[in-house]
């Protein structure tokens, strides 16, 4: 079948000749489906039998354009290629952390997996002071997991060479370097500023060379370090919550690039939510520091968790290879030093991401909910010069914050810091 754009009628049809959702959803004369997508690229939908509503799944469609833009950005649909292979690479690697893919038709770009019914997505989640007892614990386990999996500290040298070849994802990869370490750096047409955002910051901050050889060292890592599979687009959109289990969804980004990627945008999106809480809590009635408190802890403990779990998968496959990278005669001092230098450089890139990541939520064409959802013009600004001053400071200062204690105490001092 010739690819054809789905809706809620032609997508039930579709439904009915696909054997692995009959057997899950049972009867198939009458099904609910409805169109939820929220995200900028495809077209997501929940699907239920009504005979049998507590079966449900989830149908994912690429179309050949950008959702957001409409037609006018033209996407070929290969981003769903990518992002099933994405899913099943993963979730063979956390199956407890990954949506299972129960389908995938290439022709049509189509997608249908689990649905997480009891789940929020997290961003959501943040936004409403909810808190996750898992959620640094389980963060840290995958993003540990998959990237060493997916780089040669663990793959054979030929796979790896391999693996990066059919991983190609050329036109998202394309997206992100233009819209998260180029546009939001100059006086791009793409950017969107906030309307109380005053004009003098953003100007002062596009005309610092400092920080546009900063962004551009970025994005030159970004395209040049293919040192593992990423997810590429980790955000706290793109992770759904309960007081149980945290999964990671949406990996349509997903391409070899550098080890501190995904864990650097995960902490910029922390970092987002922490300071957007002195509106978000505040509106709530509440005192914003506990909660606060609370979401430093978390990226605190995500980094810690992240370095420490890459670190021991590290040791254990070494341990059982009988050789390691840096050959069988092993000396501990250089192996241990090797590895020190080597965690540390991931926590260098990983703050300059994030502070690519913060610049261009604030400057940039794809915002995020938590600030772009105050109300009130003059502090949604008070929250992005934060932002902005966060941003600046990480990726200025990436080299030579040594520890994630003193990376949470910059947050700290930026959020007191400004009017
Ligand atoms: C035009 S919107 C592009 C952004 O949406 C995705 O979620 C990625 O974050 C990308 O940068
Ligand atoms: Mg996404």
């Amino acid at each position: 079948m010739d690819f054809t754009s789905l809706n809620i009628s032609t997508l039930a049809n579709y439904l009915r000749t696909v054997p692995s959702v009959t057997a899950l959803l049972g009867d198939m004369d009458a099904l609910d489906i409805v169109e939820v997508g929220d995200g900028n690229l495809n077209y997501v939908y929940f699907v239920s039998s009504q005979a049998n509503p507590r079966a449900s799944l989830v149908v994912k469609q690429a179309l050949p354009y950008m959702r957001l833009v409409g037609e006018g950005w033209p996407l070929t649909r290969h981003r769903s290629d990518r992002e099933a292979h994405a899913l099943r690479q993963f979730g063979a690697l956390c199956p407890q952390h990954v949506p299972q893919v129960l389908h995938f038709d290439s022709a049509q770009s189509l997608i249908i997996m689990q649905r997480l019914s009891h789940h929020q997505n997290l961003r959501k989640g943040l936004i409403q002071g909810l808190r996750y007892p898992f959620l640094a614990q389980h963060l840290s386990g995958y993003l540990a997991r998959t990237l060493f999996h997916g780089s040669d500290l663990y793959l054979g040298a030929d796979a790896k060479k391999q693996a990066v070849a059919q991983t190609i994802n050329g036109e998202l990869c394309k997206i992100t370097e233009d819209l998260v370490f180029t546009c939001p750096f100059e006086d791009h047409a793409s950017n969107v500023y906030s309307p109380a955002l005053p004009r003098t910051e953003i100007e002062r901050l596009h005309n610092n060379p400092a920080l546009r050889v900063a962004a551009a060292q970025m994005k030159w890592a970004f395209m040049n370090q293919t040192e593992t599979l990423l997810h590429g687009d980790l955000h706290t959109g793109s992770v759904m919550v309960n007081q149980t289990d945290t999964y990671v969804i949406d990996p349509e980004f997903a391409c070899y690039g550098p080890l501190g990627f995904d864990p650097g945008l995960l902490l910029a999106n922390l970092f987002t939510a922490y300071l957007s809480q002195d509106w978000h809590r505040l509106q709530a009635g509440e005192d914003p520091a506990p909660y606060q408190d609370w979401l430093l802890a978390q990226a605190g403990d995500l980094w810690r968790g992240f370095s420490e779990s890459f670190l021991r998968l590290w040791q254990e496959h070494e341990d059982q290879a009988g050789a390691g990278f840096m050959g069988c005669a092993r000396d501990a001092s250089s192996q241990t030093l090797f590895r020190q230098q080597f965690v540390r450089r991931i926590f260098s890139d990983a703050l300059g991401f994030a502070g690519c990541e913060l610049i261009r939520r604030t400057l940039g064409l794809a915002k995020v909910a938590e600030v772009a959802s105050i109300p009130d013009p003059q502090a949604r600004a008070a929250i992005e010069l934060r932002t902005l001053s966060l941003g600046e400071a990480l990726l200025l200062q990436r080299h030579h914050i040594i520890n994630i204690d003193q990376a949470l105490d910059l947050a700290r001092q930026t959020r007191r810091s400004l009017p």
